[in-house]
């Protein structure tokens, strides 16, 4: 890394009072499950390979329709955003790369963007289209549509923006694209749903011929919002339908945000690998609709359900397992690095925690029928606390042992406060 945005000192000066501790913490859990058959090493391996991609949009306050309360210190650009992305990945070692979004992260020198990530240690994820607004001096509206709209001059538009997007991508050192459209209807009678669908289609193939060898394509499906009657890709069966359609490079990708509440998602997730159309995820939490709260805040259960899953298809095909996993949140009233912190935390937590899991008790219990047994197996499983071995990831890959306490001992947002122009007040948040 050219440019150390923690610096070194201060993570060893921060890890030095909490090694013993951590050290003795780890020793014990290591017993407690090489009694479980479990090897703690083998955990550990697979987390210190594991990464969740940060949002470029992440690390600025959200918001909510209502209103978005800026901080002092927030990045005003892309190039502060990598800063503040490289603080996350500094302390808390899982977050190697960023997805960005266009044209929110809009520059006119791509070398450079790619450049500044690399000088401070991160690379890319996905890149995202945006056709759910309409940007300043934009010759043609998105306000009934974008791929799907009506009018062909409008989705050439898009596909236009989504095409230009994979080229800033392959620039990057990205490879593939999330599409996520916002089109969809808000009264019965408005759109067609069926030539809603077959345009979009239509639309998603030119963009699919416009992928790169390597690259893949994702699908993110969406119930409702901001089209509150109908959307077009409202679900993973739709989703899947249209992943079959356009081509092996086409995948879909679940947020965790876009479903009915109480839908079983874990299924949903296994369904799509066993097809192997599991494109990647976005990870959030909710309480009531697409909160996008941080993720494993609400339902940590929901969080390592999912991961069982994803634990299982690795196991069946591990050839062709290759998840893309990001984070994709809205941080309203905190710190987005903390929160960030806290969030990649909890899904290598609720990964961690998938990896205890005795899997040949597991099938030997669901083949007897021995229902609680098979439950109590998930159980012990997710009853672990698996804290040290994330710590001494962290540690053991140069980040901090508590990254939290590292964050705020290195005064990070203050000293950005005084250099970074403020944030104007009034504005609307991402929704
Ligand atoms: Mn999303």
């Amino acid at each position: 890394m050219d440019e150390a945005v923690i610096s070194r000192e201060l993570i060893e000066r921060e890890n030095a009072g909490r090694l013993d501790a951590l050290s003795d913490d780890y020793e014990s859990l290591g017993r407690s499950l090489d009694r479980r058959g479990v090897s703690i090493d083998k955990v550990k391996a697979a987390l210190k390979a594991f990464g969740v991609a940060i949002p470029s949009w992440g690390v600025g306050v959200g918001g909510t329709r209502f209103a978005k309360f800026p901080i002092a210190g927030e990045p005003t650009n892309i190039f502060e955003k990598l800063e503040d992305c490289a603080v996350v990945q500094a302390l808390g070692r899982n977050t190697p790369t960023v997805s960005t979004h266009f044209p929110w992260d809009k520059v006119d020198d791509v070398k450079a963007l790619k450049e500044k990530a690399a000088a401070v240690g991160l690379g890319f994820d996905a890149v995202n289209s945006n056709t759910f607004q309409d940007q300043p001096g934009q010759p043609l509206s998105y306000k009934y549509g974008s791929l799907t709209h009506a009018d062909a001059a409008v989705r050439d538009q898009a596909v236009q923006h989504n095409i230009d997007c994979i080229e800033i991508g392959e620039a990057l050192g990205a490879e593939a694209i999330t599409v996520w459209i916002a089109d969809g209807s808000n009264f019965a009678g408005q759109s067609d749903l069926t030539g809603a669908l077959d345009r979009y289609l239509d639309s998603m193939a030119r963009i699919y011929a416009a992928l790169p060898r390597h690259w893949r394509l994702f699908i993110e499906h969406k119930l409702y919002e901001p089209a509150f009657y109908s959307t077009v890709v409202s679900d993973w069966g739709t989703s899947l339908l249209c992943a079959q359609t356009l081509g092996d490079k086409a995948q879909c990708l679940v947020d965790l945000g876009h479903h009915a509440p109480n839908v079983n998602i874990e299924q949903i997730v296994a369904r799509l690998a066993r097809f192997g159309k599991l494109g990647g995820f976005h990870f959030n939490d909710s309480k009531y609709g697409d909160d996008d709260l941080d993720a494993g805040s609400i339902n940590p259960h929901q969080l390592f359900l999912v991961f069982n899953e994803l634990v299982e298809a690795e196991r069946r095909d591990p050839e062709g397992f290759r998840p893309a996993y990001m984070l994709d949140q809205s941080h309203n009233v905190t710190d987005p690095i903390e929160s960030l912190l806290n969030s990649a935390g909890a899904v290598a937590a609720a990964h961690a925690r998938a990896l205890v899991v005795d899997r040949d008790a597991l099938a030997e219990h669901q083949k007897a029928n021995d229902v609680i047994m098979g439950f109590n197996t998930l159980r012990r499983a997710y009853d672990t606390d698996v804290t040290p071995i994330l710590a001494m990831v962290r540690y053991e890959l140069g980040g901090a042992i508590d990254p939290i306490a590292a964050y705020r001992a290195s005064e990070w947002r203050m000293r950005k406060a005084q250099v970074r122009k403020p944030i104007a007040v009034g504005q609307a948040g991402i929704v």
